[in-house]
């Protein structure tokens, strides 16, 4: 986690740039849109006090005109965002691979601004639907912006992206009713799954905790394609991108999910901002996996396949460069809102490769700014604009803000001195890499893109049994939604070829017929003439069978900063604990919460008094990652009457976090389903199950970095 500093020095070169557009009205007067100071802007000028409005008010017409039109479509996926503004530091320079500037010189620091979005649900859907997450980023470099719009999972439900609106109208609310909002969890969905065996891969990582984060900086971001670097001598290597958190990969229960969108639907978007605006700035290392050219077919799957992994035992990830967030935007609609992404928006040194999913991407992205943003302008929108002036001979259309100057706008021409100049090469001009192509023209599938379950199996082969059992319990959630028993049984039978156990498991929950062996499956992807054989899915063969680097159970548990923790407290608390907790928790750089009966001081034992941030009525465990009941007889003999406070503890159990307090506490956790869970002796250590009940605040440190003793869950779940 880096420093914090202030807004202000969160400064750099594209910050700069946007700041020619800011306007502050801070001790300023208010004008209209022509710059006229404005003497009533509370009343509408009529004919007499009760008289009727008159069409002569501009300045009511122009306020109601401008607010008549204040919206824009919003993305046709990938509605809901947040985003920050941060820096990239290369620390190892690829200059063998890429002559990418940004991807050379360690000295550099690149501005960029980072997107993070769900798929499926509107603009105002919760943060914790279950579903992929967006993880776009536009660096603004010297030659030029690139943008690497991934996601947090790293491949992807098709393989063409001819498939990508039957895939978006499949899992979007259905279109008589417009429901569900944000879920995957019905017929349309399922009924496309099952009959695309190419998504079980995905399918299989969409039903993983991944599709929950606890945080949006919690989660790891993928290319997903494969792309090429190319170097100063023309050489390509194929590359594919990783971000990974510095703060580990952690989730929620999806109990907590689904409480969590109703208490606070703005659950990741709020965490995102008050994590920088207090100074916590959310990091990644930027990864790499390169395979050299030659290297091509040397893989049991196909580099161009979008719905495969290289796995990182065959190829490690290197480590080049570390990206910070640390300023959030000054607006809204004008950044987060308009910022556009687009795969094929690439630097010299950076080059595409033939997966047909990319392909089709490199169309779609500049098309669909043209009705969402509603102009082939959009790229002069501030937060879009390239650090570099853009000189051509583009010109005109709507809202357009160059003034273009001189009598040339075309090429080649003497008017104009020949001018703007084309760069060569060796001057930074982009050439395309000259990819060898000779072969037919023809509207099909490679062979090498038909093996859709290996890769399903292993992923989930290299799950922690508590992540497998997650998975079986989505599956089980999302299909006992859908209302078809046809669609739920070919799901199952399909999901008979990644692992029959699984298979099994799902269908005596949802009832299906449970499968005796690997089903056979209906690919329903196939040309009118298509011979079915042609296109019958295979399940090759993985050279591995578990791949450390898929499970998030060993991921990064070493920090509690910028963990939310719960204090509960009410009048007599014991106010040399609560200081000692407070000191300890935030030295480690965890954000304490006072929650107590109600919002007024809570006196202390001792006669100090302590400002309450949330109280039982407005505040839940969902909200925390963990919770800490310090002593005070009086303190805790009111808690125990307060049944919400109770709940609060039995569900933060029930979601398998860290609970600590004093032992002074103890009858407060008697009061608990803990115990019952346990084994009746609280005297005992329960560290080892996440529950410290002697007041070691080190061992309850230690207890919240663990993020969650999921363990709990295997035992029996508390009702809350
Ligand atoms: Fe996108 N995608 N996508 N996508 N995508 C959009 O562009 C599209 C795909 C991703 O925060 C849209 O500006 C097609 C893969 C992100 O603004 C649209 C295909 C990956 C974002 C579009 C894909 C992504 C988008 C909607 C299949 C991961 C949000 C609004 C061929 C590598 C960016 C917009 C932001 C947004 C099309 C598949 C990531 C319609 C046609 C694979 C993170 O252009």
């Amino acid at each position: 986690m880096a420093k914090a500093t202030s807004k202000k020095s969160s400064v750099n070169n594209k910050i700069e740039d946007l700041s020619r557009n800011m306007a502050d009205g801070t001790d300023q007067f208010m004008t209209t849109d022509q710059g006229l100071k404005i003497n009533d802007d509370h009343n509408s000028l009529k004919a007499g006090d009760r008289g009727p409005t008159l069409l002569e008010d501009f300045i009511l017409r122009e306020k109601i005109t401008h607010f008549d039109h204040e919206r824009i479509p919003e993305r046709i996926v990938h509605a809901r965002g947040s985003a920050a503004h941060g820096v990239f530091k290369l620390n190892k320079s690829l200059s063998k691979y890429t002559k990418a500037a940004f991807l050379n010189d360690t000295a550099r620091e690149t501005p960029v601004f980072v997107r993070f979005s769900t798929v499926a649900g509107s603009r105002g859907s919760t943060d914790l639907a279950r579903d992929v997450r967006g993880f776009a980023v536009k660096f603004y470099t010297t030659e030029g912006n690139y943008d690497l719009v991934g996601n947090n999972i790293p491949i992807f439900f098709i393989q063409d992206a001819m498939k990508f609106p039957d895939l978006i109208h499949s899992v979007k609310p259905e279109q008589d009713n417009e429901i569900p909002q944000a879920a995957s969890a019905h017929d349309t969905f399922w009924d496309f799954v099952s009959l695309m065996p190419e998504s079980s891969h995905m399918i299989m990582w969409a039903m993983s905790d991944r599709a929950i984060p606890r945080s949006l900086r919690m989660m790891e971001g993928f290319g997903i394609h494969t792309f090429r670097f190319i170097n100063e001598k023309g050489e390509s290597h194929f590359v594919k991108f990783h971000w990974k958190p510095l703060l580990g990969v952690h989730s929620v229960a999806w109990d907590e999910a689904q409480k969590i969108s109703g208490k606070d639907p703005d659950f990741h978007r709020r965490d995102l901002w008050d994590s920088i605006e207090n100074g916590a700035f959310p990091q990644w290392d930027l990864g790499v996996q390169i395979v050299p050219e030659k290297d091509e077919h040397k893989f049991e799957f196909d580099l161009l396949d979008p719905t495969k992994i290289i796995p990182e035992e065959l190829v490690p990830v290197q480590i080049v460069g570390r990206m910070t967030l640390n300023r959030n935007p000054d607006n809204f609609f004008a950044e987060t809102e308009q910022v556009a992404f687009h795969p094929g928006h690439i630097v010299p040194g950076i080059d595409f490769t033939n997966d047909p999913l990319l392909q089709g991407r490199l169309f779609s992205y500049t098309d669909t700014q043209l009705s969402r943003l509603g102009s082939p302008n959009f790229h002069e929108i501030p937060i879009n604009r390239s650090v570099n002036t853009i000189f051509n001979n583009q010109r005109e259309g709507h809202m357009r803000q160059q003034i273009d100057k001189g009598k040339a706008a075309y090429s080649p021409n003497t008017v104009g001195g020949g001018c703007p100049f084309l760069a060569k090469a060796s001057e930074g001009g982009f050439t395309s890499f000259q990819e060898r192509i000779d072969s037919s023209k023809i509207r099909g599938r490679s062979k090498s893109f038909l093996d859709h379950f290996s890769q399903a199996t292993l992923f989930y082969n290299s799950q922690s049994e508590v992540e497998k059992q997650h998975i079986k319990d989505a599956f089980s959630f999302e299909l006992s939604l859908v209302n078809i028993p046809e669609i739920r049984q070919r799901v199952v039978d399909h999901f008979s070829n990644v692992d029959l156990g699984l298979a099994q498991y799902i269908a005596g929950k949802i009832g299906a017929v449970a499968p005796k062996k690997p089903m056979p499956v209906q690919n329903g992807a196939i040309p009118a003439d298509g011979n079915p054989k042609a296109y019958q899915p295979i399940k090759g063969k993985s050279s591995i069978e578990k791949s450390e680097a898929l499970s998030m159970a060993k991921t990064v548990k070493n920090t509690i900063a910028s963990r939310q923790i719960a204090v509960l407290i009410a009048d007599g608390v014991d106010e040399a604990s609560l200081k000692n907790l407070i000191n300890k928790l935030s030295a480690e750089g965890a954000m304490v919460k006072l929650v107590a009966p109600k919002l007024s001081p809570v006196k202390g034992s001792k006669g100090g008094a302590f400002s309450p941030d949330r109280t039982f009525f407005n505040a839940a465990s969902v909200l925390f990652d963990a919770v800490y009941i310090p002593g005070g007889a009086q303190s805790v003999a009111a808690l125990r009457e307060e049944p919400d406070a109770v709940h609060f503890v039995n569900e933060a159990f029930r979601h398998c976090k860290a609970i600590g307090a004093d032992k002074e506490a103890m009858p407060f956790l008697e009061d608990t389903y803990i115990p019952r869970k346990l084994g009746s002796d609280m005297s005992k250590d329960l560290s080892a199950s996440g529950v410290i009940n002697n007041g070691n605040i080190k061992n309850f440190i230690a207890a919240v970095a663990q993020h969650r003793f999921w363990e709990r869950e295997m035992m029996s779940k508390v009702p809350a």
